[in-house]
C-alpha cells in the first residue's frame, strides 16, 4: 500500500499562516505539524512509501518531509500549474507512481486520529471516510449512498448523503478505474474540477464503500477557525483514556498486537487481574500479580498500570473513569457475557465507550496455556501452592477426589455468578472415600503404597494443590517416611488424628470402640515429621477427635495447644453433631489464644454453616469431604436398577450422561 497526499493548494484560506509554507507544515499541536502527523502515522501503520503532490513551497516541503520522516520513501511530484488547477491535475501528472499498488489517499490537510486509520486499513474493499453522526457541512464534501455505496460525492448533494472526509483507501483495481477517468478528464482539458467528478462517473465499475467514522476526529483544515477547532479536538482526543485487562501471565504476540491498538486510541492503562481474581476463574497464576504488573509497565503504549481486584470491572472502572474500554470480541458469550453487560452499563453512567477487536482462537495460546498447566502440576510448584493460597484468600473450600475423574471434577468444575466465578482451591484425599472406592472399610487397611497410588492417579491430570488423609499417621518411624513420600509427589498437607490402635472412622464417635492417643505420644509423632520433612512449605496438620470421642473442650484445646507447640501446622477440630455450636466454641477459645495458625473443619454434619461464616469466625480450610462419592453411589444404585427392573438400558438413559461430554474433562496433554 502507498500513500498519497495531495499538497499542491495554496492554501488561501490559511492566510497569513500559509505565507511562509505550505498550509500541510502548519501546527495542529506542540509536537506535530498536519505533514509531520500524517507522515508518523503512516509509519506507524507501516506504510513507508509515499508520494506528495507539490505546489508552492516545494523546496521548504521536501527539506521538511527529510527531517520529520527520513525513513519514509518519499516520490514528490510537483504541479507546476497548481495556480489555475485543481488536485485532479496534480494526480493526473502523478500517475505513472500510482499505478502498481493498492492506494490511501488523502487531502494534505487533513487531521485524523489513529482509530480512522486503523479503521479504513482493516476494512474490506474499496472505502472513504464518511461519518453518520456529523451533520452535513454546507460547503464541503458529502457521499451519496445507494445500496451501502458509495454513489457520487460532492459538494453539491444533500440527500441520501452523509458527511464525508477525502480520506480513500482503494484497491488497485477500483483506483485503476478512477485513475484511468482522471486521465481522460484531464485529457480532455477539464484540469480544475474535483478529482471526485471523475469518480462520478465510474462508480458503476469503481465499487466504493462508506467507511463509517462515526464521531472520531477526521476533518480538514480550511482557515484559521478549523485549525483551532481541529487543534483542541486533536488535544481531547489525544488525552483520551483507554483501560484493558489482562489475566495473562504469558504474554504472546496477539496480546502485544491488542495492546498496541488499545494504545492508538489513547493514553492506555493496564489492569492486572489479581492472583485471587484469576485463581477464581482460570488457573492460579504462575507469576504474582507484582511481576505480572512489571511485565506490562514495560511495554511500550501502556502508560500505566493498576491492579484490579475482582472479574468485575465495575469498581475499577468507577475509579479511573476510562473513556474507552477495549476487550476481545470473545466475551460476547459464555460466562463473560454479564461481564460485558456490567462494563457497558458502567460505561454508560459516566459516557464512556466499549471498543472491541476481534478475537481469535489462537493454537500458541493453547500451547502456552498447557505449558502453564504442566507447570503448575510440577511436585514442587503444586506443593507450596497450598500457603500461598491461605495467605492469598484467608479461608479456602477444598473437596474430596478418590480418582483421576474425581480429581479432574474439583480441577475444572466452575461456577460464573453474576461478575464473579468461584471453584474449588485444593483436593482432599480422604480415607474413608479412598477406603470405600475400593470397597474396603476405613480402618488404614488400605495400605499407604496404595494410597499413594490414589495420589498418583490424581497429580498425573491435575493442578491443584492436594490435602492428604494420614489417618492416625501411624507408627511414628512410618510417618517419617510418609511425609517425605507426600512432599516427593507434591502433596502440600497430612492430616493426621490423634488415635491410636485400630482406627475407626470418626462419623461412628462412640459408637465403636476408639482409643485416643496421648498428647506426649502425638506430639512426638508430629516433631518426628516437622523434623524428617525436607521442603518448607509443606504441611503437617493435627487433628483432635477429643469432641468426637465426648472428652469436652477443655481436653481438645488442651491438645491443640500441645499440638501446635509440638510444630503441627494447623489444627483440624472436628464434630458430628448437626449443631454447630461446640466447634463454634472451640473455634472462639483457640482464636482467644492464637490468631495464626490455621484451622480445619470438616463440615459433614454440620453442614449449615456458611462459608463466609466460617471465615468471619476464624476458619481457614473447609474440606467437603465425601459429598463426591455420596452423589455418586445413589445415581449408579438408582441406573443399574432401572436396567434391572426394565431389562433395558432406554429407560435409564435420561439420566446418563453421553460419553462424549464425559471424555472431554479428560485432558489431552497434562
Ligand atoms: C475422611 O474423609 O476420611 C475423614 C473425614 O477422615 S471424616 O470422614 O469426617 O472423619
Ligand atoms: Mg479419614
Amino acid at each position: 500500500m502507498k500513500a498519497l497526499i495531495l499538497n499542491s493548494g495554496m492554501g488561501r484560506r490559511m492566510g497569513v499562516l500559509s505565507s511562509e509554507h505550505p498550509k500541510c507544515m502548519t501546527e495542529i499541536s506542540a509536537m506535530e505539524t498536519i505533514l509531520s502527523r500524517q507522515l508518523r502515522q503512516l509509519s506507524e501503520a507501516g506504510i513507508r512509501e509515499a508520494v506528495i503532490t507539490t505546489g508552492p513551497f516545494e523546496e521548504a516541503l521536501k527539506q521538511y518531509c527529510a527531517q520529520v520522516a527520513p525513513g519514509m520513501d518519499i516520490t514528490f511530484v510537483n504541479n507546476p500549474a497548481y495556480r489555475e488547477t485543481n488536485y485532479i491535475y496534480s494526480i493526473y501528472l502523478a500517475r505513472e507512481a500510482l499505478r502498481d499498488d493498492d492506494l490511501l489517499l488523502m487531502h494534505g490537510d487533513l487531521v485524523f486520529e489513529n482509530r480512522v486509520l486503523d479503521q479504513i486499513l482493516s476494512a474490506k474493499g474499496s472505502r472513504m471516510a464518511v461519518s453518520s453522526l456529523a451533520p452535513l457541512p454546507e460547503k464541503d464534501f458529502k457521499a451519496v449512498i445507494r445500496e451501502g455505496r458509495i454513489e457520487k460525492v460532492g459538494i453539491e448533494f444533500f440527500d441520501s448523503a452523509l458527511a464525508a472526509q477525502p480520506l480513500y483507501r482503494l484497491e488497485k483495481r477500483d483506483w485503476w478505474i478512477w485513475l484511468e477517468e482522471i486521465t481522460a478528464f484531464c485529457e480532455a482539458g477539464q484540469r480544475s474540477c474535483y478529482a471526485e467528478n471523475a469518480l462520478n462517473r465510474v462508480t458503476d465499475r469503481c465499487i466504493l464503500l462508506p467507511l463509517d467514522v462515526e464521531d472520531a476526529l477526521c476533518g480538514e483544515v480550511d482557515t484559521p477557525e478549523d485549525l483551532a477547532i481541529m487543534t483542541e479536538k486533536l488535544r481531547a482526543a489525544e488525552n483520551r483514556t483507554v483501560y484493558m485487562c489482562f489475566s495473562a501471565d504469558v504474554l504472546h504476540s496477539g496480546h502485544m498486537a491488542i495492546i498496541r491498538k488499545a494504545a492508538r486510541l489513547g493514553k492506555l492503562t493496564i489492569g492486572v487481574l489479581s492472583d485471587e481474581a484469576v485463581a477464581s476463574y482460570k488457573r492460579f497464576p504462575i507469576l504474582p500479580a507484582e511481576e505480572r504488573m512489571a511485565l506490562f509497565a514495560n511495554i511500550r503504549g501502556v502508560d500505566r498500570v493498576v491492579e484490579q481486584r475482582t472479574l468485575s470491572y465495575r469498581e475499577t472502572l468507577l475509579e479511573l473513569r476510562p473513556d474507552i474500554v477495549v476487550h476481545g470480541d470473545n466475551w460476547r458469550q459464555g460466562f463473560q457475557r454479564e461481564l460485558r453487560r456490567e462494563v457497558m452499563d458502567t460505561l454508560e453512567s459516566y459516557g464512556g465507550r466499549l471498543v472491541e477487536f476481534p478475537y481469535s482462537d489462537d493454537p500458541r495460546l493453547k500451547a502456552l496455556e498447557n505449558a502453564s498447566r504442566k507447570e503448575l502440576s510440577l511436585p514442587d510448584n503444586r506443593r507450596g501452592r497450598l500457603r500461598k493460597l491461605l495467605d492469598m484468600k484467608g479461608l479456602i473450600t477444598v473437596m474430596e477426589a478418590h480418582d483421576g475423574l474425581t480429581g479432574l471434577l474439583v480441577e475444572n468444575t466452575v461456577i460464573h455468578e453474576g461478575g464473579s466465578s468461584r471453584q474449588f482451591d485444593a483436593m482432599w484425599i480422604s480415607s474413608l472415600c479412598d477406603s470405600t472406592a475400593r470397597g474396603k472399610p476405613d480402618i488404614e487397611l488400605v495400605d499407604m503404597t496404595s494410597r499413594f497410588r490414589t495420589v498418583d492417579d490424581i497429580t498425573e491430570v491435575t493442578t491443584k494443590p492436594i490435602i492428604f488423609d494420614g489417618d492416625t499417621g501411624g507408627l511414628t518411624e512410618h510417618f517419617v517416611y510418609t511425609v517425605r513420600s507426600l512432599e516427593k509427589m507434591g502433596v502440600s498437607a497430612v492430616i493426621i488424628e490423634d488415635k491410636t490402635g485400630l482406627k475407626k472412622n470418626s462419623l461412628f464417635g462412640t459408637e465403636v470402640a476408639q482409643t485416643q492417643d496421648s498428647i506426649e505420644n502425638f506430639s512426638a509423632k508430629i516433631a518426628a515429621g516437622k523434623k524428617a520433612q525436607k521442603s518448607a512449605d509443606f504441611m503437617i496438620i493435627a487433628r483432635i477427635e477429643s469432641l468426637i470421642l465426648e472428652k469436652g473442650m477443655e481436653d481438645a484445646l488442651k491438645r491443640a495447644f500441645a499440638f501446635v507447640k509440638a510444630g503441627a501446622d494447623g489444627i483440624m477440630i472436628h464434630s458430628r453433631k448437626k449443631d454447630p455450636a461446640e466447634i463454634f466454641a472451640f473455634i472462639e477459645a483457640f482464636r482467644a489464644a492464637d490468631r495464626v495458625t490455621p484451622l480445619v473443619v470438616v463440615p459433614t454434619s454440620f453442614n449449615s454453616v456458611t462459608e463466609e461464616e466460617f471465615k468471619a469466625r476464624g476458619v481457614n480450610i473447609v474440606i467437603y469431604a465425601n459429598q463426591l462419592m455420596r452423589s455418586e453411589v445413589p445415581a449408579m444404585t438408582k441406573t443399574a436398577e432401572t436396567i434391572l427392573r426394565h431389562h433395558r438400558a432406554l429407560e435409564a438413559d435420561e439420566s446418563l450422561m453421553p460419553f462424549r461430554e464425559i471424555i472431554r474433562m479428560i485432558p489431552e496433554d497434562i
